[in-house]
Order: structure tokens, then C-alpha cells, then sequence
């Protein structure tokens, strides 16, 4: 079952079933001043200058290519799965008009403690569930466009194709605790304000492992 902490006058409605690193071993050594005091230092011709711009640029291009930070970046860390004792923290920020992040991953069967954050001057809303529940939200909420300022309306959907719906106003915060569905049906974040899924308040849930 889902739970959610309010701050501020959203609705919230859901079904509830819810380096130091090594170089290859190499060691670099120190051999001292390249010229003693009192030597002579060597004619530097012209085409002595360039033979040594190749060579200064051919240490930075190893330097960037080869050496602290080189190789290819590894793959974010999969997290530790949220459970009801302990949620895994969620933040999902909307904003006019898209979602940050552009992929909520979460771990199937896991519970997360969602910050579900309005960034944005409008009101907006995260709706979490298959497309059968966004289409239902979609059609749901178009009914009522163009409601005068105010209250956001009433609007619902059969219980069957509820999803997770939490409606946030501009600066609020609504924090829900929430059992992500063990099975891998695809998901996707939608809002549904007339208007918005069009203008791509839409990302998808992405499965990771644990
Ligand atoms: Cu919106």
C-alpha cells in the first residue's frame, strides 16, 4: 500500500498494490634540471621549435587519451533496492514542460519514498502506469479544460486504470511511499493537465536490476 506525506494541497490517489590510480604500474623519476647553472644553453633553430611543438602537443594528446581519467565510463551503479522498512528516495521534478529525469529507473517489486517536486509556475501532476491508464487520464482530465482559476478539479478515472496520480502545485513538494509493481509491464510518468502530455510531459520508467 502506498502511503504519502503531504505538504501543501495536492491530491494524491493510488491503487495501492501496489590519483590515486594505477597507471600501469609505470613510475615516473626525477632526473633533475635539464641544464646545470653556468652550461651554455643550446642554439634553438627554427626547426628545432617545431619538432618541439610536436612533441608537446603529442604529450597532451596522450594525456587526454591516455592517462588519469582515460577508458570508458563505467555504467552508473545499479542502487540498492528500496524496501518498506527502508524506501529508496525518488525525486521526480515537473516543470513547463517536461520531467527531470528523462527516465525514472526503478528496481521491479522494490518501495520508494517519491519527492515529487512542481519546479514549475503551473500545476502539474505525475501519473505513474501502463498506457491504458494514460490514455484514461488523458481523456479524464481533457473534459475539464479550460476550468476557470481555482481548485484543480475533480476528475477520475475507472479504479482499475488509477495508476499513481499525485497533483503538485508550483513550489510544492508531496512525498509518497510507493511499492513499485514486481512485474516489468512497461510504465511511463505522464501528466495529464490538458495539454501537457502533448507538449511532452511523458518519460518512461526504465527497469534496472538489482
Ligand atoms: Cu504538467
Amino acid at each position: 500500500m502506498a502511503r504519502s506525506v503531504r505538504r501543501g494541497r495536492g491530491q494524491c490517489q493510488d491503487t495501492g498494490r501496489a590519483a590515486r590510480r594505477e597507471r600501469g604500474g609505470g613510475r615516473c623519476e626525477d632526473r633533475g634540471p635539464a641544464r646545470r647553472l653556468g652550461s651554455v644553453p643550446p642554439r634553438i633553430g627554427r626547426r628545432p621549435l617545431v619538432a618541439l611543438g610536436s612533441l608537446v602537443a603529442l604529450a597532451i594528446a596522450t594525456s587526454v587519451l591516455g592517462g588519469c581519467g582515460s577508458g570508458p565510463v563505467p555504467p552508473t551503479p545499479v542502487p540498492t533496492p528500496g524496501t518498506a522498512a527502508h524506501p529508496r528516495e525518488v525525486n521526480i521534478i515537473a516543470r513547463e514542460y517536461a520531467f527531470d529525469p528523462s527516465a525514472v529507473d526503478l528496481v521491479p517489486g522494490e518501495t520508494v519514498l517519491l519527492h515529487i517536486i512542481d519546479a514549475g509556475l503551473d500545476v502539474h501532476e505525475v501519473v505513474i502506469g501502463d498506457a491504458t491508464t494514460q490514455d484514461a487520464w488523458e481523456v479524464a482530465e481533457a473534459a475539464v479544460a479550460g476550468a476557470p482559476p481555482g481548485p484543480t478539479p475533480v476528475v477520475s478515472v475507472p479504479p482499475d486504470r488509477t495508476g499513481l496520480r499525485v497533483v503538485v502545485t508550483s513550489g510544492q513538494r508531496v512525498d509518497v511511499v510507493w511499492t513499485v509493481p514486481a512485474g516489468t509491464a512497461p510504465l511511463i510518468v505522464g501528466c495529464h493537465i490538458p495539454g501537457h502530455w502533448a507538449k511532452g510531459m511523458q518519460v518512461p520508467v526504465r527497469f534496472i536490476g538489482p
